[in-house]
């Protein structure tokens, strides 16, 4: 499982003012807690608007590269900050993302192409995001088209279902479950992930709810997710589902991740 950290994004309150006063150690805090903690990736968005998007972006990525040695994931719809940051990059980073709108799949993957990037592919097109499994399905094989054209091979992608608020339609996990085994099932060597903490969204207790999902997209094929990975009770579904679902070789990753205190009583 691929531990993408979400904290670094501008559109936090805390985050967007630490871009804007260039408060380079708040930044480099958050990206070592986050790989202290377990992210494999950590995700990039400025936040800011998109005249300004660029310098931030860039600005960002050095920041965090002085701090730690780990592949980033550029988070942004502007292709002109994507490619200035991709000139900083030391690691061939993830894009995030693609979609089945025209401007942004005209805008981004060719940079995705030429730099040999992976990339998320967002399942909504200029429509929106559609309602139904077999509609987000659609553009998923779109997408694909798409990639294939373009030299990116499917193990390079990501698909990412898109992830609602339960509270406003206590429909949209079911949704987004059904889509990752579609895609599983049509799309075997691509990736899935998902920005999990949206589920939650508006609701009380929102780890409890992030954690039974978390759980049942891990069954659902889920192996990359957009998380806090210093929630402790995200590490330990994480972990707990992972060696329950037969991914974890000789319970390696889950006694080690209580021996280090990261899940588990102790802590
Ligand atoms: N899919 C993809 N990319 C994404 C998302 C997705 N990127 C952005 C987002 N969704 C995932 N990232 C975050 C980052 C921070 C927070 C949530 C998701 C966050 N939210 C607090 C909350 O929800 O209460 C409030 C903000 C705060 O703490 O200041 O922290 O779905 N491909």
């Amino acid at each position: 499982m691929l531990i993408i950290g979400e904290k670094i994004n501008g559109t936090r309150k805390e985050v967007g003012a630490a871009v804007v006063d260039r408060n380079a150690a708040f930044i480099q805090e958050l990206a070592r807690d986050q790989v202290e903690a377990g992210a494999g990736v950590l995700d990039m968005n400025a936040g800011t608007n998109p005249s300004r998007e660029p310098d931030d972006l860039v600005w960002l990525v050095r920041t965090v590269q002085d701090a730690v040695d780990v592949q980033l994931c550029l988070d942004s719809a502007n292709p002109a900050a994507l490619g200035s940051a991709l000139a900083e990059v030391k690691q061939t980073p993830m894009i995030n993302s693609i979609s089945g709108e025209p401007p942004r799949l005209t805008g981004i993957l060719p940079l995705v192409a030429q730099h040999g990037c992976s990339v998320i592919a967002l399942a909504l097109d200029d429509k929106g995001i559609p309602k139904g499994v077999q509609e987000r399905m659609a553009v998923v094989r779109r997408l694909f088209e798409e990639t294939r054209k373009a030299g990116v091979t499917d193990d390079r992608v990501y698909v990412d279902p898109l992830v609602m608020a339960l509270a406003t339609d206590n429909q949209v996990c079911n949704v987004a479950l059904d889509t990752m085994r579609a895609v599983r099932n049509e799309f075997p060597e691509a990736h899935l992930t998902a920005g999990l903490s949206n589920v939650s969204f508006g609701l009380p207790s929102r780890t409890l709810v992030n954690q039974a999902f978390l759980t049942l997209a891990l069954a659902a094929g889920l192996d990359s997710a957009i998380v806090d990975p210093m929630d402790r009770g995200i590490r330990e579904a994480l972990f707990a589902s992972e060696l329950v679902l037969g991914r974890d070789r000789h319970c390696r990753n889950y006694t080690r991740a209580i021996r280090a205190r990261r899940i588990g009583d102790a802590g």
